[in-house]
């Protein structure tokens, strides 16, 4: 099955090691998505990755209906299925992409504006918005345990990501995050090889 993706996002890198947390092979295919190329479009209308084609060639998108598919076909593997676990997971699991797509915004600011276009309090307040998050998890992460679970690869996904865009902005003052991802290969060695890197 082909995976669009790029070596650097977050939600790639998540999807990723779901799939090999499931034992489930893809193709990881590189993808520019400021190219727009045909093949993902087709994939993917939004124009995002991951998109994920499945065997019978329809698509799915997101990473969270990805990684939701890739638990129904693992049994599981996943997602915990009684309900505190449930809940865990799913709620650590939208924090953290939500901290990526508000970060992600102010990073794409000044990437794609011309400086004089840019917008400093809509960036101001995306990075409130992650923050906030941030401060969440770092409430959440003693409360993951050491079986991998979607949640696992979503604060992974984000961390690996904050380590490329925003080095040195985090680490202090999160220091129960930064002791949970430097550890974080201990439980899921393919870290290494699967998260985001430049
Ligand atoms: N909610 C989506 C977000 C995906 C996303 O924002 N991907 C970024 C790369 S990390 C992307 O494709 N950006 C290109 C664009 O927004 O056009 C998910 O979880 O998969």
């Amino acid at each position: 099955m082909r995976l669009f993706y790029a070596s650097a996002s977050p939600f790639a890198s998540k999807v990723r090691m779901a799939a090999h947390h499931c034992d489930i092979e893809l193709e990881p295919v590189s993808t520019d998505t400021g190219a727009e190329p045909a093949d993902l479009l087709e994939a993917n209308p939004l124009g995002k990755i991951p998109a994920l084609v499945l065997p019978d060639a329809s698509a799915l998108y997101d990473s969270a209906v990805i990684c939701d598919w890739l638990d129904r076909q693992s049994g599981h593997a996943l997602v915990p299925q009684d309900e505190a676990g449930w809940l865990l997971c799913k709620r650590i699991e939208a924090t953290a992409d939500g901290v990526v797509d508000g970060a992600i915004l102010s990073v794409y600011e000044v990437r794609f504006r011309p400086e004089d276009k840019r917008h400093q309090p809509w960036v101001d307040k995306q990075m409130r918005k992650a923050w906030r998050g941030m401060d969440v998890l770092e409430g959440a992460i003693g409360s993951l345990g050491t079986q991998p679970t979607t949640a696992h690869f979503a604060v992974a996904g984000l961390l690996g990501w904050f380590d490329l865009r925003f080095k040195g902005q985090w680490e202090e003052r999160y220091p129960g995050l930064k002791a949970w991802i430097d550890g974080f290969p201990a439980i899921f060695p393919a870290y290494e090889d699967l998260k985001p890197k430049a």
